[in-house]
């Protein structure tokens, strides 16, 4: 079994829990309330951004024949950070004075630990494994959701075809790295795999419930701001 089948077999209780989110059934099914995806579209606003020096930090350590792929990654995340101004603009969202919750926070610090402390394999496991959770996830919105939904042209980026094709590419290249590698750093992989995953579920569930930052933060911040 391939690595990639390896790891959604032993992970699937956990990878159907995230596609149950109800972050995801109400904004397929158009219940979501306003603010809570706006919530997620200023936090996904920031892991885009931090997800480009993410990929700039992979590149030193790619093969030759990936640095094509990663030069169109990080046009791709462009191109996503424009959708959110859009979308924003569109039905204003405020995205000024954005700060990371707690959540978000956490997963923007493991990608570039990640990046900076481990083999590309390793890194490239967790690229993977977040671009697959998207693409699943947002194909769950799809399903139900109505086109006319001002939050679609969010699920026709990730559960659309170009980007079906993306994840695909990524997983025969993953499936290549972790035949190379050795049992103890296809052991680190596994773990990363699932570490990716959990923090996509957390991702939802502050999407879901808010910023996460003990309460005297926000206080004090508040104060701070008059
Ligand atoms: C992605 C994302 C997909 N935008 N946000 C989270 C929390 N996980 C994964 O990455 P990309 O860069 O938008 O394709």
């Amino acid at each position: 079994m391939s690595f990639v089948a390896e790891q959604l077999e032993r992970l699937r209780p956990t990878w159907e829990h995230m596609l149950r989110h109800p972050f995801l059934l109400e904004t397929r099914d158009g219940t979501i309330p306003f603010e809570t995806f706006a919530n997620w579209l200023r936090e996904d606003y920031l892991f885009v951004e931090a997800a480009v020096p993410f990929i700039a930090l992979m590149i030193p350590k790619a093969p030759p024949s990936h640095w094509e792929l990663h030069s169109q990654v990080i046009a791709m995340f462009h191109k996503e950070l424009g959708l959110f101004r859009e979308r924003a603009e569109a039905v204003g969202v405020d995205m000024t004075d954005l700060r990371p919750s707690f959540t978000n926070h956490a997963f923007i610090q493991f990608l570039i630990a990640t990046a900076s402390q481990r083999s590309y394999a390793e890194i490239y496991t967790v690229l993977y494994a977040a671009e697959k959770a998207y693409h699943d996830s947002w194909t769950v919105v799809k399903k139900g959701i109505d086109p006319a939904s001002p939050w679609y042209p969010f699920v026709e980026n990730w559960a659309g075809e170009a980007f079906a094709e993306y994840v695909a590419y990524l997983e025969k290249e993953l499936d290549a790295l972790a035949a190379a590698a050795g049992p103890a750093e296809r052991e680190r992989m596994a773990e990363l795999f699932e570490t990716t995953l959990r923090y996509e579920i957390a991702f939802w569930e502050m999407a879901a419930n808010g910023d996460g930052w003990p309460e005297h933060e926000r206080v004090a911040l508040a104060a701070a701001k008059g």
